[in-house]
C-alpha cells in the first residue's frame, strides 16, 4: 500500500520514501508538502504515520473548563473574548465561583479541568494556587491541566518569583500539566503585529521548557491562517520539534485556525477547509516526536474535526460539557459546546476509528 503511494507521489517522491523510511524532515521539505496541491497524497501520507503511532485508536477525554476571567491586561488583535475591567462583556469568577462550578461535575467521571481566561490585572500565582487546592478539594481524582506560559509568565512575576520557582510552587498547589495557548506565531515580526505586547516566543519556549524540567507535561499550538506565511508555520514547528528533542515534555500538538469573528483582525478572511486538512497533515509528518495531534471539535466544528482524523489528528480533545465561551466568542460552529461519551463514540467510529477515552497523560481508561 504504503509502496504504491510512493510511486504515485510524482514530485513529493523522495519524501514520501523518508516518510516510510522513518527519516525527519527538513523545513525546506515541510515547506515542499504545504505547497502541494495533492491532497490524497498528503491524507495517505499523515494517516500512514498516525497510524504507526497509535493504530486505529483516536483518543478524547472527560473534561469541562473553567474560564476564572475574559478580563485582561493584553489586547491581542486576533482575541475576540478579553475585554478590559470596566468594559461591558467583562466577567470574573471568584473561587468560590469556580468551586461550585467543580461541585456540578462531581460524579461524572470527569478526570481533567482545563484552566485558562485572560490576564487579569490584580491576580497572582497565590490566587491561582488556592483555586487549584479548591479544585483538588472538590474533586480530588481530577487533572489540573492549566494556565498559559502567558498566562503564567504573569501570575509568576506578580508574586515576585522566578520561573522556577513559580511552576514548583504550582506543582505542590497542585498543578499537573499546562495547555498549549500563548504560542501564538513564533515569528517575531508576525507576533509584533498580532499580539506584539504579550510574553515573547523565547519565553513561551523557555516556560515550557523549565514546565517539563519540573515534571509538569504539557501541550503546543499553533495560531495559523491569518498574515503569517507557510514558512512560519514551519519556522514554528521547527522550534516546538526542537525543543522536544531536549525535552520530551509535549504530549500534544494543537493546531488552531484563526476564527475572525468580533475581533479586529475581522477584516481577514478564514482559511478554507481543505487549507486546515493540509495543515493537519504537514503538522503529523513534521513534528516526527510529538506524540498526539489534537482535532480541537470545539474550534473547527464536528464535521471538520472528524474529517482531520483522515489528517494525522488522532486525539479529539474532550467532551467539554459546555464550558468553554472562547471559540463562541470568535465565531465557532459550536456555540454550546458539548458532546456525551455516547455522542464522542459514535463520531469517531463513524469516521472508521476505535474509540478509546484516555486520561490526560494518554493512559488507556476504556476502548469503546
Ligand atoms: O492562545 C484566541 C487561541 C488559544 C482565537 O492544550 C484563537 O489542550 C482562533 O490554547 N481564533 C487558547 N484561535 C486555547 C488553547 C487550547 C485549546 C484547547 C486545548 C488546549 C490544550 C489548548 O486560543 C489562545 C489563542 O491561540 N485563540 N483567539 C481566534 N480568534
Ligand atoms: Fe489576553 Fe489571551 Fe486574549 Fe491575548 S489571546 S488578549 S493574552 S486573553
Amino acid at each position: 500500500m504504503i509502496e504504491t503511494i510512493i510511486d504515485r507521489a510524482g514530485n513529493l517522491k523522495h519524501i514520501a520514501k523518508k516518510i516510510y523510511e522513518g527519516k525527519r524532515l527538513t523545513a525546506d521539505e515541510g515547506l515542499s508538502l504545504y505547497r502541494s496541491d495533492n491532497m490524497p497524497l498528503l491524507a495517505s501520507l499523515a494517516l500512514f504515520r498516525k497510524k504507526q503511532i497509535s493504530g486505529d485508536s483516536v483518543f478524547f477525554n472527560r473534561n469541562f473548563h473553567i474560564e476564572p476571567s475574559n478580563i485582561c491586561i493584553y489586547a491581542c488583535s486576533f482575541c475576540s473574548y478579553r475585554r478590559a475591567k470596566e468594559q461591558a462583556g467583562a466577567w470574573e469568577s471568584d473561587i468560590a465561583e469556580m468551586l461550585e462550578l467543580c461541585k456540578k461535575h462531581a460524579g461524572k467521571n470527569v478526570t481533567e479541568v482545563h484552566v485558562v481566561g485572560g490576564v487579569h490585572p490584580s491576580r497572582d500565582l497565590y490566587f491561582y494556587g488556592e483555586l487549584i487546592r479548591g479544585i483538588k478539594t472538590v474533586l480530588p481524582k481530577v487533572h489540573v491541566k492549566g494556565f498559559t506560559a502567558v498566562e503564567l509568565d504573569y501570575m509568576i512575576r506578580k508574586a515576585g518569583l522566578s520561573i522556577e520557582n513559580g511552576l514548583e510552587k504550582l506543582k505542590t498547589y497542585g498543578l499537573d500539566s499546562i495547555p498549549g495557548g500563548g504560542a501564538e506565531i513564533f515569528d517575531s515580526e508576525i507576533r509584533k503585529q498580532i499580539c506584539g505586547k504579550k510574553s515573547s516566543a523565547q519565553l513561551w519556549l523557555k516556560i515550557h521548557e523549565l514546565a517539563h524540567n519540573t515534571g509538569l507535561p504539557s501541550n503546543a499550538t499553533m495560531l495559523y491562517g491569518h498574515i503569517e506565511t507557510y514558512a512560519h508555520r514551519i519556522a514554528h514547528l521547527e522550534q516546538l520539534r526542537s525543543l522536544q528533542d531536549k525535552t520530551g515534555g509535549f504530549n500534544a500538538f494543537i493546531p488552531l485556525k484563526y476564527k475572525n469573528a468580533n475581533n479586529s483582525m475581522s477584516h481577514i478572511g478564514e482559511i478554507n477547509a481543505l487549507e486546515v486538512m493540509k495543515n493537519f497533515a504537514v503538522s503529523r509528518l513534521f513534528l516526527d516526536n510529538i506524540p498526539h495531534i489534537k482535532s480541537y471539535w470545539v474550534m473547527l466544528g464536528k464535521g471538520v474535526a472528524q474529517t482531520a482524523l483522515n489528517f494525522g489528528a488522532d486525539d479529539m480533545d474532550g467532551t467539554i460539557d459546555d464550558s468553554t465561551k472562547i471559540y463562541s466568542m470568535s465565531g465557532s460552529e459550536e456555540t454550546s459546546p458539548a458532546m456525551s461519551v455516547y455522542d464522542m463514540v459514535q463520531f469517531i467510529s463513524a469516521a472508521g476509528f476505535v474509540p478509546v477515552e484516555r486520561d490526560s497523560l494518554y493512559n488507556i481508561i476504556q476502548k469503546f
